[in-house]
């Protein structure tokens, strides 16, 4: 399991058995569902009685296998003594339920330990005793707990992000509760937003417990949450102007520094990986493009591989051609040995190669034998098998960490008649990849390269002066530095154009 700064707080099912919520259900079968779905933390909420502690023990330990299976930490509900007896990932508890210092007396300094806030002074008590994520609401009224302290609505939970930063606990998780659900999250989500400080996600209870496909909603609010996170990346990058170390191909280079600077980056264009010791220590990332190898080339990309992992800086490969020759096939094979990637991106050839499969392609055009449910497998499967961020570019694009899978549909035609289009996405997606911090979200960062991309040429395409391929190449250039410009100023209009779903992904 991740330390508990790596957790995901997106989607966080908080369980409730009652009757009006749970019905005749098994509580076990819904927890699998949702994690089928893509519920990224689960909370065992149980009201003990006196004559149900030996059940709820039972009912917590089973929940704890499901949620091992997928990843994902559970944590306990007030019992702190629970979470110690099953030996689980932590607990959450209110401002009236055991004490903080005695939980993490019990506990000890790794497990998790989240509080409930619904002011700025619970909120900061909660960061200053060093609660690991807040829970805050009660953002609407709800039927599932009528016991709740103050309605804040998405103003209140803003301010409460705001009063974190300007103590100084900026760094410290959140997520909201109360009323949530897939018709408003990301409308919560984006009101609650405070200019330096947004929601990790939202916890859920009904939503997600009394639904008659859990799996269904759960992978409703994954979309929701993922796409939530797309203005922060970009603004990141606005703001922080990471290096976009590129070792590219002959055919791209000039295209793809433009495309380094539009999105907010500073590109370098160095194929010499004698070099890249020194330019991996300045927080960048950096692009491997084997679109023209050679034997040269090859020995430099390793070198650079090497230089980024032992800096512990993100690596993208973009692995042009790969199944077009023989030497290409083998190219990938030596990087793949030689270190890590934290993104591979590719058309549907390029991946299928990666993952190890050997197919013709022509040149470097991309093949298109697979459907969209083998797609979406492909990419998952390749994300588990390396550890990485898999992007599968396309009409739709896929992108997958290996639990979690999302589509963009994005994009326009008129990238395909232009050359270095799937290049220069590779070099947007580094400058993304460059300012996700240690146990951060790479997936968030290489969807909102992804959808920042496919807006941009969508809007470019739209402009009554682009006539073709000539003019699209300046317009797309513009759409990419204007939006990021007004992501920078908080003018978040154009994200009603982006198109981010998670996806279903079958067992192959
Ligand atoms: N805690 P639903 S509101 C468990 O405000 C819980 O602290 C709350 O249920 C708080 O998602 C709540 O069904 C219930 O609205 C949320």
């Amino acid at each position: 399991m991740a330390p508990s700064s790596a957790v995901d707080y997106g989607v966080y099912l908080v369980t409730d058995s009652t009757p009006a919520i749970l019905g005749d259900k098994d509580l076990v079968d819904i927890v699998r569902q949702a994690l089928r779905g893509g519920v990224t933390c689960v909370q065992y909420r149980e009201k003990l009685t006196g004559d149900n502690h030996a059940a709820a023990i039972e009912k917590a330990r089973k929940l704890h296998a499901v949620t091992k299976e997928a990843g994902v930490p559970l944590l306990i509900n007030d019992h702190v003594d629970i979470a110690v007896e099953i030996g689980c990932e932590g607990v959450h508890i209110g401002q009236d339920d055991m004490g903080f210092e005695q939980a993490r007396k019990l506990l000890g300094p790794d497990k998790i330990i989240g509080v409930t806030a619904s002011s700025k002074e619970e909120a900061l008590k909660a960061c200053e005793m060093g609660a690991d994520y807040l829970g805050i609401g009660t953002v609407y009224a709800t039927a599932t707990k009528k016991d709740t302290k103050s309605i804040i609505g998405t103003s209140g939970v803003r301010d409460i992000l705001s009063a974190m930063v300007a103590a100084g606990y900026g760094h410290v998780r959140t997520v909201c509760i109360g009323g949530l659900n897939a018709s408003n999250t990301a409308a919560v989500l984006a009101q609650s937003a405070s200019p330096k400080k947004s929601l990790d996600g939202v916890a859920v209870v009904s939503a997600i417990v009394a639904a008659d496909d859990p799996a269904a909603v759960s992978r409703d609010l994954l979309g929701q949450v993922i796409a939530a996170r797309i203005p922060d990346v970009i603004k990141k990058v606005a703001e922080t102007t990471p290096l976009s170390h590129n070792m590219t191909n002959l055919v791209v280079q000039n295209f793809a520094a433009n495309v380094a600077l539009a999105v907010g980056a500073s590109p370098i264009m160095a194929n010499y990986g004698e070099e890249a010791s020194d330019l991996a220590k300045l927080g960048g990332a950096l692009v491997v493009n084997m679109g023209t190898v050679t034997p040269d080339g090859l020995k430099n990309y390793k070198q650079a591989l090497e230089a980024y992992n032992a800096a512990g800086r993100p690596v993208v490969l973009d692995p042009v051609g790969a199944g077009a020759t023989s030497v290409r096939r083998d190219a990938v094979k030596q990087l793949l040995a030689a270190g890590r990637f934290a993104i591979i991106k590719g058309n549907e050839g390029e991946i299928q190669t990666v993952h190890g499969a050997t197919i013709q392609q022509r040149g470097v055009d991309s093949t298109s034998s697979l459907s969209f449910d083998q797609k979406a497998s492909l990419v998952s499967a390749l994300a588990r098998q390396r550890s990485s961020v898999v992007l599968l570019t396309g009409k739709t694009d896929l992108v997958s960490d290996g639990r979690r899978t999302f589509r963009v549909d994005n994009g326009h035609e008129m990238l395909g008649m232009i050359t270095g289009t799937g290049c220069t996405l590779g070099t947007t997606v580094s400058a993304m990849a460059a300012v996700v911090p240690k146990g951060g979200d790479m997936l968030a960062a290489a969807v909102a390269g992804t959808a920042m991309f496919g807006v941009a040429a969508e809007r470019a395409a739209g402009r009554p002066e682009v006539r073709g391929p000539g003019t699209f190449v300046p317009a797309f250039l513009d759409e990419l530095y204007l939006i990021r410009k007004a992501t920078a100023e908080g003018d978040l209009g154009w994200l009603t154009l982006v198109n981010v779903k998670a996806v279903e992904v079958s067992e192959q």
